[in-house]
């Protein structure tokens, strides 16, 4: 028998700086008196993150939300905005709040990312954007996307929510599009606590985004834009330059992590790991499998359920679709039919526990979990069907 952790293990465990060191730097900004708005701890994190993510133009704000909300509005988005159901609300959420109508487009099941080959029946002469997701940090097909989006003339807003650190073929994946978003919530492998950030190729949309994220203030006494308070503070800006050195480190941890759990679970029936490909480094920022119900004999749920007795607190992102929300499931493009990929992979996915500090012993005892629930709860539950309809027949539907 398995005895379950003595402590939760969680999804995920925020990277945190060094107590000592924090302390020392928060007297210096404390002692300072600049708290927030633009101060020396902010140009410093934009500085260590230029240089780490590889980019030209970034732009630092409180959170990825509202960076995402004011990609679109830089932009100057109108009508409708082709993105992915599978992920966060965050994502479509962005769009409406601009006025805007998200348009969901089908996802691959190879990437869990928007279906490029299904983009061009969506556009109308309403589509003003595409909005991709990078999602678990797995790239989209970024070459089809410029292809369409050139074609179309539309703008391309990536959300690289996932994706920070992420290259292809040594091209940071912050290049791609006319906007990427980063998020440096918690529960991402670089974390200001709260925050986000905008990387793009276009300078002239620097000095706007700073008068955005203000207010919309440009001196003064001169307001242009109807902009928001989404500014970085320099607390948070602290926190992100104290972590910036060690995300290699991170990175490194979560690579002999994903290993292991790939090692453990790639023979278990019906467990499904997605493949790595070539080119791309990753940033190992989650851990998804796919459980088959039939091939394995029980459901994701029911899984997701079990490990929670062993004190395992798995995820089920992102389940449920954003098209079967409420706020969007009478939207012409949320039809289920429209969306079988997506529905599929919403009732497959479960994102294990994956964080630099989780041990490799977790990692084998977690898979020794699952493949003991599939082990003593599989043949109980099919004698009890056999019994019921006295012929043997494959497993369907939950427990
Ligand atoms: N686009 C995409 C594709 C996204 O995934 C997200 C956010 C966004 C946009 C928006 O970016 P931000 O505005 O957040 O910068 C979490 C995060 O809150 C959210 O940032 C993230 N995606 C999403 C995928 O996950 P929840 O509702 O799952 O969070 P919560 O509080 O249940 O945390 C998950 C687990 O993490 C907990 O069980 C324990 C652990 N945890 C969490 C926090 C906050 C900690 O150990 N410490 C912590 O401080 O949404």
């Amino acid at each position: 028998m398995i005895s379950p952790f003595q402590n939760p293990i969680y999804v995920t465990r925020p990277l945190v700086p060094n107590y000592n060191e924090l302390e020392v730097e928060l007297k210096k900004v404390l002692e300072s008196g600049q708290l927030a708005n633009h101060g020396p701890q902010l140009d410093k994190l934009e500085a260590n993150l230029k240089s780490f993510l590889k980019v030209n133009e970034l732009t630092l704000f409180c959170n990825g939300t509202l960076a995402l909300q004011l990609a679109c509005k830089v932009l100057d988005l109108k009508g409708e905005v082709i993105t992915t159901p599978f992920t966060f609300p965050a994502t479509p959420h962005s769009i409406s709040l601009n006025g805007l109508t998200p348009v969901f487009c089908d996802i691959e099941e190879e990437t869990l990312n928007i279906d490029a080959s299904k983009i061009e029946a969506l556009i109308t002469p309403r589509t003003s954007a595409i909005m991709p997701v990078h999602v678990f940090g797995n790239p989209c097909d970024i070459n089809k996307i410029e292809e369409i989006a050139k074609k179309h003339n539309l703008k391309v807003i990536y959300d690289a929510a996932h994706a920070f650190g992420v290259e292809v073929n040594g091209e940071s994946i912050g290049n791609f599009g006319d906007i990427s978003m980063f998020s440096f919530h918690a529960t991402k492998l670089f974390n200001t606590i709260e925050g986000g950030a905008l990387t793009y190729g276009d300078k002239s949309l620097t000095e706007k985004l700073y008068y955005l994220k203000n207010f919309g203030i440009k001196n003064e006494e001169e307001v242009p834009y109807i902009g928001l308070n989404a500014k970085m503070n320099e607390i948070q800006a602290l926190f992100g330059n104290l972590l910036i050195g060690r995300v290699d480190e991170e990175i490194e941890k979560r690579t002999k992590i994903t290993m292991q759990y790939r090692m453990n679970l790639e023979g278990v029936k019906g467990v499904k790991v997605l493949a790595q490909r070539e080119g791309i480094k990753y940033n190992y920022q989650y851990m998804p499998i796919l459980i088959d119900e039939n091939t394995f004999g029980l459901s994701r749920n029911f899984i997701y359920e079990e490990l929670k007795k062993y004190n395992v607190f798995a995820r089920k992102y992102f389940y449920p679709l954003c098209s079967n929300l409420n706020c969007y499931k009478d939207l012409p493009s949320s039809d289920s039919s429209k969306l079988k990929v997506s529905e599929q992979v919403a009732n497959q996915v479960l994102c294990l526990p994956i964080f630099g500090e989780l041990q490799i012993e977790d990692v084998n005892k977690i898979c020794e979990i699952i493949q003991n629930i599939q082990t003593t709860m599989v043949r109980p539950k099919q004698e009890v069907l056999n019994s019921k309809s006295r012929v043997a027949k494959p497993i369907h539907g939950s427990l």
